[in-house]
This record gives structure tokens, sequence and C-alpha cells, in this order.
């Protein structure tokens, strides 16, 4: 699958690493979820009861909220499974149909009230909570781009339904230039029907940034809520959001967010004691972490909020005062991507904090690919991610940049957002990593990084490293320059490793990539003076073929194919 290039296909190789990038991207952050998913499935506890059925019993319509039968596919947060061989040859069509253009099951959807019942998922000690009396209100805003009916209104009900009316203000849906034909007068006429309930439009693709500058602009009350557009509001979602912002403007904070699983709309949920908070890689990409021990001390139980460095940046709260004194959003970013990490880092350093609320549930649709247009010829993340790293990371930019070797491209003017931060006097980056995330992996504690190149031939080691390539064998190819795949750092306790992945040899021909351990084992690795890189284990040394192709371990024995040119060596 990898060409081989001269200089001149440089640009073709761009794009090829652009289109790649921007595949891997969605693929990376949904393997990462089902990780951690699996790791907290592992140690959780037996299901909070569903005591949400109580409102089955009432068997008459509430003035908001038509009776639904318990049984109807879906309630309860239930799965809704569909035999496909068991659909006619039309129904089929719609089913695949409904796949390709949302990147879930549609279909299913569908089938689904849109006031469908959800378990009350909380932590029974929640409930015992009690909330201040008078909370500020909140305008929910809801950007979409092409979002599937059934979805977007079950998102708009379940929030209608599940909070305390003085607290909604409104719900703004900003359109953001969808061209499916029921986003447009079926859904005014709809949402006509229902108080509080407008929708606004970009007269643009505008990308979900700019679409939330715009449901911004139109909103008036106290407190923001931004959800995503397939989204569904568990019981008890927005009082402990309000609450904690009721006692500070300046808290920030999100639910936790369970999975409405992408075939069968189940609605799971993982208690608080297994609760996770955000962080982020080099490549800025947001991320999950279990909780450290230096945020746990900081909470008085695990139900409290609970201190997040970063925030997966979709479903949160904010004052509106208070977003407005920081900046709102920087308006140059495009599409996707990059402004949760923005507004996390710039909450942390500019005075502010940003919480995980364990007793806050919205569960949302997480998707393995993203079902709409993104901007053809331009890596959009990359360039919003430059725009972030170069006003609010200082020097440690560069450990984002060396990634793909400096190749800026044109990220557009970043002026403003420079001045303000001057205005707000904002901590340094360094600050934030030393306060509120110390345990980053920090590449510049790293002992070589780089390109590692043969001697031999101008090959080099690349891999991707994500869930697809765990366990394959790492392989040489024609050195690019680019950094990319062929991007590895040594880390102080040995490790030969990008991001999550580490360069791992248990015997046998190949190395591969493998979650990364910090166990040492089959990962140490080291780079020795006359240039070879030996694996402390095995007492074996990286040699290529001769060929050059193919990466493998041998004696060492001093040969040009045991001889490896790290791009970066720190002086030691
Ligand atoms: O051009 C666009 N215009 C839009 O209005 C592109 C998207 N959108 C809308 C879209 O319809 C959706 O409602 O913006 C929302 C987010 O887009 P998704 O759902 O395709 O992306 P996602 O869920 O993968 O996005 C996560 O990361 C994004 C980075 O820019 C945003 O911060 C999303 O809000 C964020 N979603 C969440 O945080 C939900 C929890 C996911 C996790 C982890
Ligand atoms: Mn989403």
């Amino acid at each position: 699958n990898h060409i081989h290039f001269g200089d001149s296909d440089k640009l073709k190789h761009d794009r090829k690493i652009h289109a790649e990038e921007k595949r891997n991207l969605v693929n990376k952050i949904e393997a990462d979820r089902q990780v951690q998913e699996r790791h907290r499935e592992e140690k959780a506890q037996p299901p909070a009861k569903n005591d949400d059925t109580l409102r089955y019993k009432k068997k008459e319509a509430l003035p908001s909220r038509p009776y639904v039968d318990p049984n109807a596919p879906g309630e309860g947060g239930k799965a809704v499974v569909i035999d496909k061989d068991k659909l006619s040859p039309e129904e089929k069509k719609k089913f695949d149909d409904g796949w390709q253009k949302n990147a879930f099951n549609q279909y299913a959807s569908d089938m689904i009230s849109l006031h469908r019942t959800l378990p009350d998922v909380r932590d029974p000690e929640c409930k015992d909570l009690k909330y201040k009396d008078k909370l500020p209100d909140t305008s929910v805003v809801v950007c979409f781009h092409n979002e599937a009916w059934s979805v977007l209104l079950r998102t708009v009900h379940s929030i209608i339904d599940r909070s305390p009316p003085h607290l909604l203000k409104e719900i703004i849906l900003v359109d953001d230039f969808s061209d499916m034909d029921h986003l447009k007068q079926p859904l005014e006429e709809y949402v006509a029907k229902l108080e509080k309930v407008k929708v606004v439009r970009t007269k643009k693709r505008e990308g979900l940034i700019r679409a939330r500058l715009l449901g911004y602009s139109v909103a008036t009350g106290e407190v923001l809520t931004y959800l995503d557009s397939h989204c569904e509001c568990a019981e008890g979602w927005l009082e402990p959001l309000l609450d904690r912002i009721a006692e500070d403007k300046r808290h920030v904070v999100y639910p936790q967010m369970p999975n409405i699983k992408d075939d069968t709309l189940e609605f799971r949920a993982f208690s608080a004691k297994n609760i996770q908070v955000g962080r982020f890689d080099w490549q800025l990409i947001f991320r999950w972490m279990e909780l450290p021990e230096y945020i746990n001390k900081t909470r008085k139980s695990f139900i409290s909020p609970t201190r997040s460095p970063t925030m997966a940046g979709g479903l949160f709260s904010i004052s509106r005062e208070y977003f407005t004194e920081l900046g709102t959003y920087d308006p140059g970013m495009d599409i996707w991507g990059g402004e949760n990490l923005e507004l996390s880092f710039r909450v942390w350093m500019c005075g502010g904090t940003l919480e995980i609320i364990p007793c806050s549930h919205v569960g949302h649709i997480f998707r393995k690919r993203s079902p709409y247009k993104w901007r053809t010829g331009v890596n959009v993340v990359k360039k919003n991610s430059i725009r972030l790293a170069e006003v609010w990371m200082d020097e440690y930019k560069n450990y984002y940049y060396e990634r793909f070797n400096y190749d800026l491209g044109d990220y557009g003017d970043v002026t403003d957002r420079k001045k303000l931060r001057e205005r707000l006097q904002c901590h340094s980056f360094d600050w934030f990593v030393k306060n509120v995330y110390p345990d980053l992996f920090v590449p510049g504690e790293a002992l070589a990084s780089g390109e590692i190149r043969s001697k031999a031939k101008p090959m080099c080691i690349d891999s991707a490293v994500d869930n697809h390539n765990y366990h394959k064998p790492v392989n040489m190819w024609p050195c690019h320059n680019q950094g990319g795949n062929q991007y590895w750092m040594l880390s102080k306790n040995g490790e030969i490793r990008r991001d999550d992945g580490c360069l791992d040899y248990s015997g046998g021909e190949s190395v591969i990539v493998y979650p990364c351990h910090g166990q040492k084992g089959n990962q140490e690795w080291q780079y020795r003076e006359d240039n070879s890189i030996y694996h402390a284990n095995t007492q074996k040394c990286m040699e290529t073929s001769v060929d050059g192709q193919k990466l493998t371990m041998k004696t060492c024995s001093g040969v040009d194919r045991q001889i490896w040119t790290w791009k970066r060596k720190s002086p030691s």
C-alpha cells in the first residue's frame, strides 16, 4: 500500500498523508474510546437499577411527552436488533442508505420513539445531592450538518423532556448549511409547534466552530450548553452542571458521555466509580485517561466534580458571560477539530477550571467514521491545531510540529488570538503541564527523536501507530523526511514510541508496534554510542534485510545494516 516516490512526488505524498490522516483520525479517536470502554467494563460493578420505569405507570400522556408503550423498540435505552436478512429488498436498501448517510444505524433510530425513556444511570449517591434553590437558566445550542431526523429530534425532545422547564431558556438549533430536505421546511414546521425551540442557519458551510459562534450570538440564557446533534440527555443531567457554574462562573463543566451504540442505539453508562477524564497526545488528539491519583485526591468523593485537563469538546456548559470574557472560540477554525483542546487549554491557563460532573449524563452516538464532506485540498484538523499550538502552547508547540517536520502550511492569521492571550494575562503552557497534567509524556525529555535512517540504504523505520497496526511487523520504507509514520522517540526508560505505541520485540523475526506498557521488558531499547539499536532483553540489534525492505533482529555485529542515524540525539 505504500508508494515509492522521489522528491518531485512530494505533493502527491502530502495529499496522501492528509487523506490518510483524516481517515485515521476519527478511527483513532473511536479506537481509543473502545479500548477505554473495555477497561471500564472489566472494572464495572453491576449496572444501576432502572427506576425510570415509573414513568410508564402513568398511562396518560404528559403535556410535552406522549405516552409510549414500554415494549416499543429501544425503550429504556434498550438495543434495537434488526435481522437484515428478514427485510424486504426495499427495506434493505433503506437500511443500507441509513448507514451510508449517517455512519450510524438510522433505520434502527427511526423505529424508536422520539421520546424514548432511558434508564436512570446515576449512581444512587447522586440522588441525595441537594442543588441550590436558584440556578441560572441555560440556552442549549445544538449545531448540525445533515443530521438524521429521528436522531436530531430525539436530541431535542430528550432536552425538553428531562430538563426542569424553568432552567431551560431555549434550544437553538444551528443548521450548518445542510442539504437534506427534511432539515428545511419540515424542520421549521415541526419546531414551530414546540415552545422554546428555534432554528438559525448559516449562509454557507462554516463548520462546527463558527456554527457554535452563530448559536452563541443569538443565545440569551445565563449559561450556554453545547450538545452534538445525536445526543440523549438522561434524567437529572442539567441541574448538577448548572449548580457547579452557580458556585463560580469560571467553572466550565461537562457531563459523563455514555455511548449510544451506533448499530443498536443501545444507551449504556458506567458508574462514576470508573470515571475517566480528558488528556491529549502529541498529534493533538483528544484522548481519555483513567483517573490519575493527583486528580482523585483533589475531590471529596467519587461523585464530586472532577478536574479534567481537557475535554472532548462537544458537550459542555459554560457561563455565557464567562465565555464572552474568555474570547469564545477562534473563528479562524474550520469544520471540525482543535477547538476542544483550544478551549480546554484556555480555560485552565486563564484562570478557570474544567471539570467532568459525575452525576450528569448525556449519551452520544460515537461513530467510526465521519459521514459528511470535509474540505478538499486542506488538512483542516492540522490547520486548526496549528492555530491553537501557535497561540497557546509556547515552546511545546515544537513537539507537534516535529511530527510533520515543521511543514506548517498556511494556517491564517492568529494575531487576534495572541492579543486575547495577552489581554487575559494567562499562565504559560508550561504552567498548564506542571499543574494540570503533570504526567504528560514530554518528548523534550526524549533521548532521541525523529526519523531512524539506516546507514545501508536511504530507508527508515515506518509504521502507523493505531489499533490496526498493533501486532503487525514494523517495516522499512524510503525516508521521506516528513515525520508522520517515520517519527519515533526514545524515552528515558528505553521505549521507542509514538503516542501510545511502542516498538516491541519478543523474539523471532520481527519487531511489532504494541501499546506502551512502561514495564521495559520487550519494550526496552538502547541507542548506543556506535549507533546500533540494542534490545536489552534479547541482547540483539536491529538490522535491515539486504534489500533494505525489512526490519529484523540479529546478533550485534556492527555491519552497516545495523547502523542507524536517529535524526535528533539529545546531548547526554
Ligand atoms: O461542518 C460541520 N458542521 C457541524 O455543524 C461538522 C460538524 N457539525 C456538527 C455535527 O453535526 C455534530 O453535531 O458538529 C457536531 C460534532 O461533529 P461530529 O459529531 O461529527 O464529531 P464528533 O462527535 O467526533 O466530535 C467531537 O470532536 C469535535 C472536534 O471538533 C467536536 O468537539 C465535537 O463536538 C466532539 N463531540 C463530542 O465531544 C461528543 C463526545 C465525543 C467524544 C469523545
Ligand atoms: Mn458527535
